[in-house]
């Protein structure tokens, strides 16, 4: 099971739960090893090893799947969830059931959504509370046309990129800052290569539990229960460690250093992206689904 973040991150103990469950609802048959940090590859990489059957299970933010499911590129859309609770209920609703789905059919099978958290801003030349702060900064986005264009709009320069190769690039000053959330921040030491911080919380990021079609179509109905509950339970785990560092990680930051900004123009943060950015998906789905989701708020 793999994914790009520490051991000890909030994927991580995802798949520890994970792990635990199915080993416990198998009696033992089946063993999970994590494959941590990048070890097979970006999310890109990990989510053509499912495809292809070279990766078992893996665990990845929704942003690079939309190049390979366009209709989740919705969870791309700036400023679209209110807080987490509206997100959570969203993603175990209805929608996030279709969504799934709509995985299933592309040579992946959809276990669970599961959740990175509310990205923030981080830089290492200034603070940022306005858009017109972002002029000039060569900003890290995930690998998505989407995201990219949110922070041209917003009047970043937008470089996409796997996360394995963004610590170095912070370090080397390829790229002036990232967005990603505390979760992430916390768990990559970011403190290291970046010194501000900006408290934009721009878009929701969940992730998604996969399975290879190449070991998932081969297990009996048993089985595959086994494995839908043993992603709940990595769910759980991972939103735990999510809501303590949404409740901590702010002061770690402090702690180590980094300077703090949370009086953020979010609205003129979200005029700027959502001009730029919202067509991308409304030309080719519409607008029905992006009402549903503000209804549920
Ligand atoms: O899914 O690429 C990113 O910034 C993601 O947040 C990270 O890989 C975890």
């Amino acid at each position: 099971m793999a994914h790009t973040l520490s051991s000890t991150s909030h994927y991580g103990l995802g798949v520890k739960a994970f792990a635990e469950k199915l080993n416990e609802l198998s009696n033992g048959k089946y063993q999970v090893t994590e494959a941590p940090a990048g070890q097979l590859g970006g999310e890109r990489d990990l989510i053509e090893g499912l495809q292809i059957g070279s990766v078992d299970l893996a665990i990845v933010a929704s942003a690079p799947l939309a190049n390979f499911v366009p209709e989740i590129s919705i969870f791309d859309l700036p400023f679209l969830f209110k807080d987490y609770e509206h997100a959570r209920t969203v993603l175990d609703g209805e929608i996030g059931d279709e969504l799934l789905k709509k995985v299933d059919g592309n040579g992946l099978h959809a276990l669970a959504w599961s959740e990175n958290g509310f990205r923030n801003l981080t830089n290492s030349k200034h603070a940022v509370s306005e858009p017109a702060d972002l002029v000039g900064l060569k900003i890290r986005t995930m690998e998505n046309r989407l995201q990219m264009a949110a922070f041209a709009g917003m009047g970043a320069s937008p470089t996409p990129m796997a996360f394995n190769e963004l610590i170095p690039a912070l370090q080397q000053g390829v790229v002036d800052g990232q967005e990603n959330p505390l979760t992430v921040i916390t768990s990559s030491r970011m403190w290291e290569v970046q010194k501000y911080f900006s408290a934009t919380r721009h878009v929701y990021s969940p992730a998604i539990i996969l399975a290879s079609p190449s070991l998932y179509d081969g297990l009996s109905d048993e089985e595959k229960h086994w494995f839908r509950e043993a992603a709940q339970a990595s769910v759980a785990a991972t939103r735990a460690e999510v809501t303590r560092l949404e409740a901590a990680g702010v002061e770690m930051l402090k702690t180590h250093g980094m300077t703090v900004t949370t009086n953020i123009d979010r609205a003129a943060f979200a005029k700027a992206a959502e001009a730029a950015s919202y067509e991308l998906y409304t030309d080719p789905f519409g607008t029905e689904l992006i009402d549903q989701i503000k209804a549920a708020e």
